[in-house]
């Protein structure tokens, strides 16, 4: 409530804004999560619970009411399928900037202004995240660096597509981006399937730098390397299928 007076004051709610927040076994870190963005005035943060087996679903709906909303899928469906799920509930709301943040805590609300403020001014469609380009006080541990490089000359190679962060879940888009981008990948080839449909339809995107946290948590969940292979191999042979 406090804060919601304070964001008041300051004329800022952001109301056409919605915040989607995909979580699975996410209970240590949902609810600081949630508060951090509430504390930048965020007055639509819809958390989808992808079918946690822990108690993210209960601490979530613990926030629920003062601009946050809880969406639960009955089985676990995968990152993309999560995202896609609070994409079409915020379109449905009327939503005309969305924002899609991890749960994990690796992302700050602090980075958005500026990346609404791109979206907003009219100038670009989508506004994506960076951890590598100047301006960013990211520290990846080398190897997740190693990793994120190679997903990058995958990116180029298959989509001749040249970004300097390919793996980012921090991104703002306009309505009509989120209406038009095409979101089939359930699982976590969904973030190289949205950079290919921004590419393909020609909308207007800009990289911007963020911070993102590497915490001894987010490494012990986070992507494995292995993971990330398997993905890249999935794109590939799917690109190849056509
Ligand atoms: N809805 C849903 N979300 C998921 C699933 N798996 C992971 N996530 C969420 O997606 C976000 C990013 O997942 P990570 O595994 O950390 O992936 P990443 O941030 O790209 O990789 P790292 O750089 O290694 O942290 C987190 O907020 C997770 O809770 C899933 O199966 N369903
Ligand atoms: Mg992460």
């Amino acid at each position: 409530m406090a804060a919601k007076k304070d964001n008041k004051k300051k004329g800022k709610l952001k109301e056409n804004v919605f915040v989607i927040v995909p979580a699975f076994n996410e209970e240590k870190m949902i609810s600081s999560v949630v508060a951090d963005l509430k504390a930048h005035g965020f007055s639509n943060v819809l958390v989808v619970d992808d079918h946690s087996k822990d108690e993210t679903r209960t601490k979530a709906e613990q926030d629920e009411g003062e601009g946050v909303l809880v969406l639960h899928h009955i089985a676990n469906r995968g990152q993309g399928a999560a995202l896609k799920t609070g994409i079409d509930f915020a379109l449905q709301q009327g939503a005309q900037v969305i924002v899609t943040f991890d749960s994990d805590g690796q992302h700050q609300a602090k980075d958005l202004d500026k990346m609404i403020a791109e979206v907003e001014s009219g100038v670009y469609d989508v506004v994506i995240g960076s951890r590598f380009l100047e301006g960013s006080a990211t520290q990846i541990p080398w190897f997740r660096k190693m990793v994120l490089k190679g997903g990058l000359v995958f990116l180029w190679v298959m989509y001749g597509l040249r970004l300097s962060d390919a793996q980012n879940g921090l991104r703002v888009m306009n309505r009509k981006t989120a209406e038009q981008i095409e979101m089939k990948e359930d699982r976590m080839e969904h973030a190289t399937e949205i950079l290919h449909e921004i590419h393909k339809k020609q909308f207007r995107f800009k990289e911007v730098p963020v911070d993102v946290k590497y915490t001894d948590y987010s490494q012990m969940k986070g992507q494995s390397s292995l993971n990330s292979i398997k993905i890249a191999f999935n794109l590939m042979m799917k690109k190849l299928a056509k």
